[in-house]
């Protein structure tokens, strides 16, 4: 090995360098000059043959040069990459000026729309949402609610049977939300504060009955809940649904196997000119069903009702929907008609919430 070996190497790899047309063309002169089998590697091995006064100059040349072909091939790659990005700002522009590709926005479904209203209100006042199965235990469907086996209001439920099992019993498609208030009833502690939104199923189909409905019901059971609590939450639930401050209501006498005293809540309206106005006028309108809880039941969940009571309510969410949005037919919020989404549909970043009167 001579100083000029080691020259004439330096020279050919810088000029290799110098016109490497791409990165990848680059790296494979990198590893041909300094990887393990690399030519510059080589000389470096080379080095023990060379005698002792030699060693030491050669041994620098060498060095010198690689730092030379170092430099060289950062100051290529700068110039590679460089141009590699200006390739791809040119190919890859963007028309900011196209106009945008005409998408139609999905729409929320009016049920689950007056869900999402009813849970934010009821959220706001300190319930918590519970859910359940559909398919139901004839137990939290009806015993536990104080509805025994031929009690008339088995029948008045039409209830959807599944097929008996070898013990005969047979479950049902939940005919109310109540067997979620018994769940919770069977597995937490007082205090409760509930509500419970979901799909119920009654064996009825007319212009205002469907097979398969919604309810939203609530339950609160503390140590000294009374029918004050009841009204102040039905009260200022319903003015905060229908969006009138002032809204009349009153409590009728009403009876449920499950509640003890059980009552309807009717609210003010206007009939006049064959439309209907919620909060105006000299008409009522009967909007739910309350009560409160019957001993009875407190007893099936294992709650003792010398320590604890509580009020219940439940109401339809299609028929709340319909007066609130002036959908005249039931019938229509289950046909999966597109044109009618569109129009009674409510669009996704529209959230109800209390503060913003839902
Ligand atoms: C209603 C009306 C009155 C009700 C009662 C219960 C339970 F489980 F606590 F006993 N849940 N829901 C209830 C009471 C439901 O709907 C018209």
């Amino acid at each position: 090995m001579t100083s000029k070996n080691i020259d004439n190497l330096r020279d050919s790899l810088l000029s290799k360098i110098e016109s490497a047309a791409d990165l990848n063309s680059l790296d494979d002169i990198r590893v041909s000059a300094l990887g393990k089998q690399g030519s510059l590697t080589a000389l470096l091995k080379g080095l023990g043959k060379a005698s002792a006064e030699e060693r030491k100059p050669l041994g620098q040349a060498i060095n010198e040069a690689k730092v030379k072909i170092n430099n060289a091939i950062a100051i290529r790659k700068e110039f590679l990459d460089a141009q590699a990005l200006d390739l791809r700002l040119a190919s890859e522009t963007v028309d900011v000026t196209l106009p945008v590709r005409p998408e139609q926005e999905g729409k929320i479904h009016p049920i689950s729309q007056t869900i999402d209203e009813m849970v934010a209100i009821f959220c706001e006042m300190g319930f918590e949402v519970a859910e359940g199965p559909h398919i139901e235990t004839d137990f939290n469907n009806f015993t536990a609610l104080n509805i025994p086996p031929e009690h008339p209001a088995r029948q008045e439920h039409d209830t959807f049977y599944l097929p008996k099992k070898e013990d005969g019993s047979r479950l049902v498609l939940r005919t109310h939300t109540s067997p979620v208030q018994i769940r919770t009833m069977l597995s937490k502690k007082p205090p409760i504060r509930i509500i419970v939104p979901g799909r119920t199923f009654r064996a009825d189909y007319d212009a205002t009955h469907s097979p398969m409905f919604h309810q939203i019901e609530g339950l609160v059971i503390d140590q000294s809940t009374h029918m004050g609590h009841l009204k102040g939450c039905l009260i200022e639930f319903c003015r905060t649904f229908f969006g009138v401050s002032n809204l009349p209501s009153r409590f009728r006498p009403s009876y449920f196997p499950f509640t003890e005293p059980s009552a309807e809540m009717d609210i003010g309206c206007s009939r006049k000119g064959g439309g209907l106005t919620i909060g105006a006028g000299e008409d009522w309108l009967e909007i739910l069903g309350c009560g409160m809880v019957h001993p009875k039941v407190l007893a099936a969940c294992g709650i003792d009702s010398n320590l604890y009571q509580g009020f219940a309510f439940g109401l339809g969410i299609e028929r709340a929907a319909m007066l609130k949005y002036g959908i005249p037919d039931l019938r229509t919020f289950f046909d999966s008609d597109l044109r009618w989404l569109q129009h009674y549909g409510f669009l996704s970043h529209d959230i109800p919430s209390v503060a913003r009167g839902v």
